[in-house]
This record gives structure tokens, sequence and C-alpha cells, in this order.
């Protein structure tokens, strides 16, 4: 069966309000859109009176997580991984619908089938949910999300203290702005704009979020991205960067290694480069950890595979971002990485 909607919004808001424990997940390593739809849903399930968890694969960056706030949340390790326990009778999948995302969640997920329902914005996923509504065309899954808060018939200010804090507006514009690029990318249409007008005067404090999301790096990883950007050379006619981390520039900046993690993608602001590479060097571990990222295809339909890059390495991951580690030092690892993308 296609990946597309085989229900309505008004019979999975009916499936909700007549469930008596409702658990509600998302894909692995949530993102704003996976965490604020897991948040409206639950909040939304809980002001009509159902008993209703959210259930989250982690790792979680703590910014994302503070946003439950009271909510009962649970957060899995995966390295040593609780399942759900006792009876639940509906389970609501949101923000993805591919079995590859659901990995730890996926056999207690296949076990409740037919009570597995869904609601997506991504164009490829699998028979998770039995009833599901998938809309392409949402700029996040929270702006699809509205329609079920609608249908329930909760107001969006529903939970939120006097700043608008713990709200389902909160949360839906967690995953609104965040799936967006602050309303930069070409998904935010007038639906978007329209919805986030209607979250405003809901209460949601915008400033205060996008300081929480957007403007609360400390000052080592702000040090950490200038030694890495100081590193910064190029391949392959400039279409490729490769950027460095040595032990010492961890050492002279305070950064950890979780610090780290994103700045990968700093060199993608230029308009030349389709791939980037960030070579991390772990002393201690003796290894270099390699993080790959690529744009997606350009005008001319083309995109660089780092997926298939990183398998070079004994890594993998997806089509455009992938990782690696590797034993030697980093000056070692550094000239294979070039030589590999220079073929
Ligand atoms: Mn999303």
């Amino acid at each position: 069966m296609a990946y597309a909607t085989n229900t309505t919004i008004a019979a999975l808001a009916e499936r909700i309000r007549s469930a008596k424990r409702v658990l509600v997940t998302t894909h692995q390593k949530p993102d704003g859109d996976a965490m604020g739809s897991v948040l409206a849903v639950v909040r939304a399930a809980r002001a009509v009176g159902v008993a209703a968890e959210g259930w989250l694969v982690g790792p979680c960056e703590g910014n994302l997580l503070s946003f439950a706030g009271d909510d009962p949340v649970v957060l899995v390790e995966p390295r040593n991984p609780t399942m759900p326990h006792g009876a639940f009778d509906l389970a609501v999948v949101v923000d993805t619908g591919a079995w590859a995302q659901l990995e730890i969640l996926a056999p207690w997920l296949r076990a409740m089938a037919p009570n597995v329902v869904g609601l997506d914005h991504h164009a490829r996923g699998d028979e998770v949910a039995s009833e599901r509504v998938v809309e392409v065309r949402r700029g996040s899954c929270t702006a699809l999300l509205v329609d079920l808060v609608d249908a329930l018939g909760v107001p969006l200010s529903h939970g939120g203290d006097a700043r608008g804090r713990g709200s389902i507006a909160e949360a839906l514009y967690l995953g609104l702005a965040t799936d967006t690029g602050w309303f930069r990318f070409s998904n935010a249409r007038a639906a978007e704009f329209a919805l986030a007008a209607r979250l405003v005067e809901a209460g949601v404090d915008k400033d205060a979020m996008y300081q929480l999301i957007e403007q609360s790096s400390s000052a080592a990883r702000v040090k950490l991205q200038g030694c890495a950007l100081s590193s910064l050379a190029f391949v392959r006619d400039g279409s490729i960067a490769v950027m460095r981390l040595t032990t010492a520039d961890f050492e002279a900046t305070g950064a950890s290694i979780e610090e780290g993690s994103g700045i990968v993608n700093m060199p993608m602001e230029i308009a030349l480069v389709r791939a980037s590479v960030l070579a991390v060097e772990d002393a201690a571990a003796g290894v270099v950890k390699l993080s790959f990222r690529s744009k997606p295809a350009g005008p001319d339909g083309g995109f660089i595979d780092v997926n298939e890059l990183a398998a070079r390495f004994g890594g993998g991951g997806h089509v455009h971002a992938a990782g690696a580690r590797l034993k030697g030092t980093l000056d070692e690892v550094v000239a294979r990485v070039r030589a590999a993308v220079e073929r």
C-alpha cells in the first residue's frame, strides 16, 4: 500500500478521544518538529481527559527536552532501552512513518498493530500506522497537527502559563519554526505564516523560543567553531570542504566533544560547497571521528552521496549525512579522506 492518507483527521481525533491510554512517539534523535509534534498530541489528548505519554528515543538535546516541562515524557536511552509497559490501547506516531527511524520501539509498535495511527508530512514511509494522514505540503508535522487539535476542540493556548510556556501553541510553534528554518525555507508558505499568526496570538513567546533554541551555545562552542573554520581547506575546485579539530583545540576552548556537533555544517554556507567533512581527533581512544554532510540536489540535479563516501571508511548513514571512525593520527586520516574525495 502506498504511503498516503487513508483516513481523516476527524477519525483520528475520535480514535484518541475514545482511547484510555495513549503512547505518542516519533523518530529517533528527535528534532524540534518531532518534539513539538509529540508534545502537541500529548497535551491535546490530556486536555480531553485521555491519559497520554510521550516516548522519545534519544539522544535529545537538553534545550528541546526542556519544552516537555511537567508533561509525562519518557526518554529512552538507545544503549539501555526501557520498553513501554502496561496497557496502552493506542499509539500515535508523528513526524515519521518509517520503520528505520523507529528501530528501538519498532517491535513494540508491530505488536500494537492495528492500534497504531500516524500523522506525518514526509513523502516516504512504511506500514507502521494502519490509519494515517500524510500531507507533504505541510511545512512541519505540527502544521498538520493543528487540524487534529482543532478537531479535538482544544484551544491552542491550553496548558500554557502566563508566558505561554507549556501550551499546545508552544509545541506547535516549536515544530513550525524549526522545520521551516524560522520561516526562511521554501516550505514556509502562506499557510505556515497564517498558522504562526494564530500561535503568536495564542500566547507563544517567539523571541524567548528563538533565544532558547538558536542562541544558547556556550562560548566554548563558538570558540571551537573558530578553530574548525581556521583549518578550513577545499578539495575538488572548492566543492568539498575539509575541516579538522584536534584534542588540543578542545582543551584550549574547554568545549566538550558533544559541543562539536553541527560544526560540520558551517561550510555549507559557501555557495560552491556541495559537501563538507569534519575530522575530529580523539587522542585518548586513538581514533579520528569523521562527519560528512552534503547539500540536496542543486539546479543541475547533482549531489554528493556521503553515505557512499563514509562507507569507503567503514562508516555509513544517509545520503546527506553520514559518519565513520578510523584508527590513525589526524594527519593520516585527513590525508586519506582528501585522497578519496580527490578521485
Ligand atoms: Mn518534520
